[in-house]
């Protein structure tokens, strides 16, 4: 354990410790952050209302929109040239949400991420090879500085070039790799593809994370790369990964969530009531110890159950895999989309309808996207093909074949993922019985 202590810290001394920070919390972002005070106000509670962490059902539930309205400073406690980091959270530059944080809440996200790979199997005499993507998304510089906090050797890889991947594995021999676990299978088709034999490679630890999993895709990689594969979540609004850890012993029995820092509920998706201990429903952090963005019950939409494991030595309450989101985001290649971000990109475009739908396959381990629009009537007749176009004509049109190449370009900058699109003649989307279309087929 990296933090013994705390990792195994009684409930009722656990409990004390969630109070006190809780009160302190309270008090701060009421007096700090405006929206806190309004949310407040508005639900008629005070700070000194708030004694304990059995009071935290009072308190107003953050969601993603109310981040969005107060782009991009409005949850910071303190000016910004006081923060000493500001990242994005994932996949969502259409219509981005920041995250800040001190040097104290980077020194928390090293902390939790440092318990989570030791968690996972990892010690300070090993290297990490890290293909998670650095950059805006938490998940790359995340687990480098908790790595090094370990007192790991680090290999900043980042993701892509699975090629230099598979030489760099060999030739360092790190014993431990974390990335997404769809990259992780990648990682596993690409050696079977040329032949390279395990024992070429020292792996025997994989975390995994950022886009939901089964136990299938585990037995797949453990099997293929010759590691212990465990589950890591997070999510940049409460820190980033390393929320939560499964411990590579206590496999399939959940992630422990490191709620002396994270304190987690579950709630109902539609009436927001606390569920109790083993209900599946949303999963809701308030962040205890963050200084510069706290969090009072984050609303992450994802749906999973929580629940103690008593039998085990560390006492930190446990999450089940998440079992799906209670909106419609979408996680593709580790990056979250929502479909309405590629319907802005063809909001301002008169040549095109509101009729769009996103069809969601994997390919091998891959995920794909095909998006399909209708095209306009107008446009339709200004290009002389009024009773409507053949897929085939779609393809080969000069005319539709630039307003191909000039959308999918627009996708990929304001959503960051590639995208196959195929414009359809109007009429042509299958719609359901009320002539509602269905947005979303996820037939992965
Ligand atoms: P990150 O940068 O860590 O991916 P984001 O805020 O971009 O954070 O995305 C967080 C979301 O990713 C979570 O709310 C959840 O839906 C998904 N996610 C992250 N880790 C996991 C995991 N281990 N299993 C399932 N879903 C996950
Ligand atoms: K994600």
């Amino acid at each position: 354990m990296f933090n013994k202590e705390i990792e195994t810290l009684p409930i009722p001394q656990l409990r004390k410790l969630q109070s006190e920070r809780l009160i302190k919390l309270v008090e701060r972002v009421y007096a700090k952050v405006p929206f806190y005070k309004k949310a407040l106000d508005e639900k008629g509670v005070k700070p000194s209302d708030i004694k304990s962490i059995e009071d935290l059902h009072k308190l107003p539930f953050t969601k993603k929109t109310d981040l969005r309205d107060q782009y991009p400073f409005g949850f910071l406690t303190l000016p910004e040239n006081d923060l000493a980091r500001i990242h994005c959270s994932s996949g969502t530059t259409g219509k981005p949400t920041v995250v800040a944080y001190t040097q104290k809440d980077l020194d928390i996200f090293s902390e939790v991420v440092a318990r989570s790979l030791a968690a996972g199997g990892a010690t300070s005499k090993m290297k990490l090879h890290n293909s998670y993507g650095y950059g805006l998304f938490t998940g790359g510089i995340g687990l480098h500085y908790g790595a090094e906090k370990l007192g790991m050797s680090v290999i900043p890889v980042s993701g892509g070039r699975t090629d230099r991947q598979i030489q760099l594995l060999k030739d360092f021999q790190s014993e431990v790799i974390c990335c997404t676990p769809s990259y992780a299978q990648t990682i596993a088709f690409e050696l079977e593809k040329q032949g390279i034999p395990l024992s070429d490679l020292n792996l025997k630890y994989a975390v995994l994370g950022a886009e939901p999993w089964t136990d299938a895709i585990r037995k797949d990689i453990e099997k293929s790369l010759g590691v212990k594969a465990t589950n890591i979540y997070g999510l940049s609004e409460v820190i980033g990964p390393g929320v939560s850890q499964e411990a590579f012993d206590e496999q399939n029995t959940g992630s422990y969530i490191w709620e002396d820092h994270f304190f987690p509920e579950v709630v109902d998706k539609d009436t927001g009531e606390p569920l109790p201990y083993g209900e599946e429903g949303v999963l809701v952090f308030t962040t205890l110890t963050k200084e510069a963005m706290p969090m009072l019950r984050y609303w992450t939409n994802d749906i999973c159950s929580i629940y103690y494991d008593e039998s085990k030595s560390r006492t930190h309450i446990k999450m089940s895999q998440i079992k799906g989101r209670a909106d419609d985001m979408l996680i593709i290649r580790g990056v979250n989309l929502f479909h309405t971000q590629v319907e802005e990109v063809f909001k301002d475009c008169p040549k095109l309808t509101p009729n769009y739908q996103l069809i969601v396959t994997k390919e091998g381990v891959t995920d794909r996207v095909e998006v399909k629009v209708e095209t306009s009537l107008d446009f339709q007749k200004e290009i002389a093909l009024s009773n409507g176009f053949t897929d085939e004509e779609a393809l080969t049109h000069e005319s539709l074949l630039s307003l191909n190449r000039e959308l999918c370009k627009k996708i990929r900058d304001c959503t960051g993922l590639g995208m196959k699109l195929s414009l359809k003649a109007y009429g042509e989307i299958p719609k359901s019985e009320g002539g509602k279309l269905q947005r979303i087929l996820d037939l992965r």
